[in-house]
């Protein structure tokens, strides 16, 4: 059967040759208009005045709309409504919406959009986590709190013998995915009804975000998606204030209207993965064994909600790694800022939390002076063990993966390797780790776990699947189109995905939370074993050639082939007045070695080894899955290497304070090929069916993201090496990213002495 096998991906040959068609390529209707949003320069300020005058003139001006022109409500919002389609008399982040300019072409709007003129009076901004902390600038209602043992017993009572307390600061990341936002929006029926193509991961969200500003029922709104060029997360929820806002337009003027986001104000309004701090308190005994952690943490939310509270909740959740930790108490607040939005990204605050751990637990290892990978391993979660959240741990494999992993890398030769190398060289220094990971599925707001699909067999054999998952480039179509293919016994060949749509299946989360073959799978499954049910009625009295016979005796018989599938995530729910409960259906494992080294003069390096293996339990598709793990690897190694966002404030005066200075590939560093591992290896647990998902498989998505903390840890233990030369043996801070700078300044001798440190303070 098509389940299990390394099928490429449907829409690859299309892809590579630059057929496949994204929303910017749709062909535009004639008569078109191009959309150009007027932004707000001040992170924070009352608007005084808005002067259309030289905007008006400017070539191909249709028209400038405004909070006054919304039709329906100007408040939205992902969770809760606390953003404004256009500002109407405060703007709290640079890159805010006040208001959208449409013209003839997509350069005539944005020079257009430029000769709109705000009046402000500014206000003062805060933009760091820390300044928010000071402030006690919070959202409202996101404390959160999750406890197990009595951790402020443990601490008094002695039976730790060490006790350390310190800061990690977590660093956020642009999704850099290569198709920018982009919507184009039209009405039909003279005006009555509007459809939309959106490059989105939630199709759903925008009809239901443009309904709600047109003061239209949703039943009257469509929103259709054929793939999108990547979303991280990054189009879970912000790509829908960019529609809504281009919806006004078009409703008002029933006329289409496109908008495509350039690269720089994709960057600059769209939000990132939210930067975190955690301040730890851990104690531990001479043996190494983790007693107590009180944690708290903190993320920097921007200037309005979004998913921000349940991506805390979920770096709440991933703060144990794989470690017990008999008495923990993790803390929680999601802070306010004058930043555009923090929003969804691979991971979901689970690298984060995960991310912070790991950071303490490589500094009770140099504190014992023992190797992080033994301090790791003698604390592993086991089968059986219940979380502090109250899950209980089943099919842990995590042990597997990592003795998998350390017969795959050699660990202790490895380290033997290094060591030498570093004996014998004093300017460049190699490092290596071992780093576990386990990851969550489920959405853990538990209504979002429910999945619809329709199937429709046609007279000639082939399968039309609609389903209310979105193809970002994961291979989600592929995967499902395999689920249908075995059900119905047929190739590959015969089942089509055209594209996800609003008004085939309605009400669909957004494609995210790495579980959408899990649930999409299922919901198709059901659909086609119910086509499979009534067509035995016909299958039973004769023995019929080929499924494409049998189609057509069920059609003269006025057999329905066409059914609806859902399917909900079953035994799952956690409250967070309980703080216990069983918020996963289960959990992906996974274990990654890396081996770098540093040019201790420049700060360069360079990793010549990653070595990754996952429980995928069975897979269904090798292919499709092996290259979410390199994906997500390199994406991850961006995160805690290469990228780093920065912005003005009052030490960089020269750039506006909130305004975002990294906006584009010039100054924005992401993965490129010259940072692929040389010897780059991914291999899958063999035998470990997992009884919770669909034909036994696993979801791959975002679990091994936290992986490539490993070249991190790694880049850490190449600098031990080069501070050793110099007689330095104490703990050190190496925050993510850890750009060229830090890594030349962490490595200690005669010339870093005659500099400061020249870190940037992240936000
Ligand atoms: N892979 C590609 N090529 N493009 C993407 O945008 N998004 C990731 C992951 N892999 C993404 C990707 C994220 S953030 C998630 S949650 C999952 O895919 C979502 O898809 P799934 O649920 O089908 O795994
Ligand atoms: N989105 C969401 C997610 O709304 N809830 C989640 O739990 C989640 N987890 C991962 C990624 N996206
Ligand atoms: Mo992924 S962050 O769940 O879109």
């Amino acid at each position: 059967t098509a389940v299990g096998l390394p099928a490429a991906h449907l829409s690859s040959r299309l892809q590579v040759t630059g057929g496949a068609e994204y929303t910017d390529d749709t062909p535009t209707p004639p008569n078109t208009l191009h959309a150009a949003l007027v932004l707000s320069t001040k992170a924070h300020a009352h608007i005084l005045s808005i002067d259309d005058s030289l905007a008006k003139s400017s070539p191909g001006f249709v028209g400038l709309f405004l909070s006054k022109d919304v039709p329906g409500s100007n408040k939205i919002g992902a969770i809760i409504h606390d953003e404004e389609v256009f500002a109407t008399e405060l703007v709290t982040c640079v890159g805010q919406v006040i208001g959208i300019v449409v013209a003839d072409t997509h350069e005539n709007a944005k020079v257009a959009s430029k000769k709109v003129k705000i009046g402000y009076k500014e206000l003062p901004p805060i933009l760091s986590i820390k300044d928010a902390i000071k402030a006690r600038s919070f959202h409202p209602s996101t404390e959160r709190c999750l406890e197990e043992g009595d951790v402020d017993r443990c601490f008094m009572s002695g039976e730790c013998d060490r006790i350390i307390e310190g800061e990690v600061q977590v660093g956020g990341q642009e999704h850099f995915y290569l198709e920018p936002n982009s919507s184009l929006i039209w009405t039909i029926d003279g005006g009555n009804e509007v459809h939309m193509i959106s490059s989105t991961q939630s199709p759903q969200k925008h009809q239901d975000l443009v309904a709600h500003v047109l003061n239209l029922p949703m039943s009257k709104v469509v929103c259709k998606t054929k793939r999108i060029g990547g979303g991280f997360g990054g189009k879970e929820t912000r790509s829908a204030f960019i529609a809504a806002a281009a919806s006004v337009p078009s409703y008002l003027l029933k006329r289409p209207v496109k908008i495509t986001l350039d690269r720089d104000v994709d960057m600059m309004i769209t939000g990132q993965r939210h930067s975190f701090l955690g301040k730890y308190k851990v104690g531990f005994t001479n043996a190494g064994n983790f007693l107590a952690l009180d944690l708290e943490i903190y993320n920097n939310g921007g200037n309005s909600l979004d998913l921000s509270l349940s991506v805390l909740e979920r770096a709440m959740f991933s703060s144990d790694n794989v470690y017990k930790i008999p008495h923990i108490r993790v803390r929680g607040q999601v802070c306010y800022t004058n930043l555009p939005s923090n929003t969804a990204f691979r991971g979901f605050g689970g690298p984060q939390g995960m991310l912070i751990a790991e950071n303490w637990v490589q500094r009770v290892a140099v504190e014992l002076r023992r190797s992080p990978e033994e301090i790791r391993e003698i604390n592993f979660q086991h089968e059986g063990h219940v979380l502090h959240y109250g899950q209980k741990l089943q099919n842990c494999t995590l042990r597997q993966v990592w003795d998998e992993l350390n017969a795959s890398c050699l660990f202790a030769k490895a380290r033997e390797t290094a060591d030498d190398f570093n004996r014998n060289n004093r300017w460049r220094k190699r490092g290596v780790a071992m780093i576990p990971t386990k990851f969550g599925i489920s959405f853990t707001a538990k209504h979002m776990n429910q999945a619809g699909a329709l199937v429709q067999v046609y007279i000639d054999g082939t399968v039309l699947v609609t389903h209310g998952g979105v193809e970002m480039g994961q291979g989600l179509h592929t995967k499902v189109a395999q689920i249908a293919a075995a059900s119905f016994n047929i190739p590959l060949s015969s089942v089509f995905i055209s594209e996800t749509s609003t008004d085939k299946v309605p009400n669909s989360s957004p494609t995210a939370a790495s579980a959408s073959s899990d649930m999409y799978g299922a919901a198709v499954l059901d659909a086609c074993e119910q086509i499979n049910a009534r067509m035995k009625t016909m299958a039973v009295k004769h023995n019929y050639a080929s499924f494409t016979e049998l189609v057509r005796a069920c059609y003269m018989e006025r057999i329905d082939l066409s059914a609806h599938g859902f399917y909900i995530t079953p035994d799952i729910g956690f409250d967070w007045k309980d703080r216990k409960g069983t918020p996963f259906n289960y959990f992906t494992y996974g274990a990654a070695f890396a081996e770098v080294e540093i040019d201790t003069l420049t700060g360069d390096f360079h990793t010549r080894t990653a070595d990754i293996v996952m429980d995928l339990g069975r897979s269904l598709n090798p292919a499709i899955d092996v290259g979410q793990i390199e994906g997500a690897f390199i994406q991850g190694l961006g995160w805690v290497a290469l990228e780093e966002l920065k912005w003005g404030d009052s030490e960089h005066p020269w750039i506006r304070p909130g305004s975002l200075y990294t906006c584009g590939p010039g100054t924005y560093k992401i993965p490129s090929m010259n940072d692929i591992p040389l010897n780059f290896k991914v291999s899958l647990l063999k035998d470990v069916p997992n009884p919770k998902a669909i034909h036994s498989s696993k979801a791959v998505g975002e679990p091994p993201f936290f992986l490539a903390s490993s070249v991190l840890f790694a880049i850490k233990d190449a600098i031990i090496a080069a501070r050793s030369e110099e007689g330095h043996d104490d703990w050190f801070p190496l925050d993510n990213p850890a750009t060229p700078e830090r890594i030349r300044m962490a490595c200690i001798d005669d010339f870093t002495r005659h500099f400061a440190s020249p870190d940037y303070q992240p936000k």
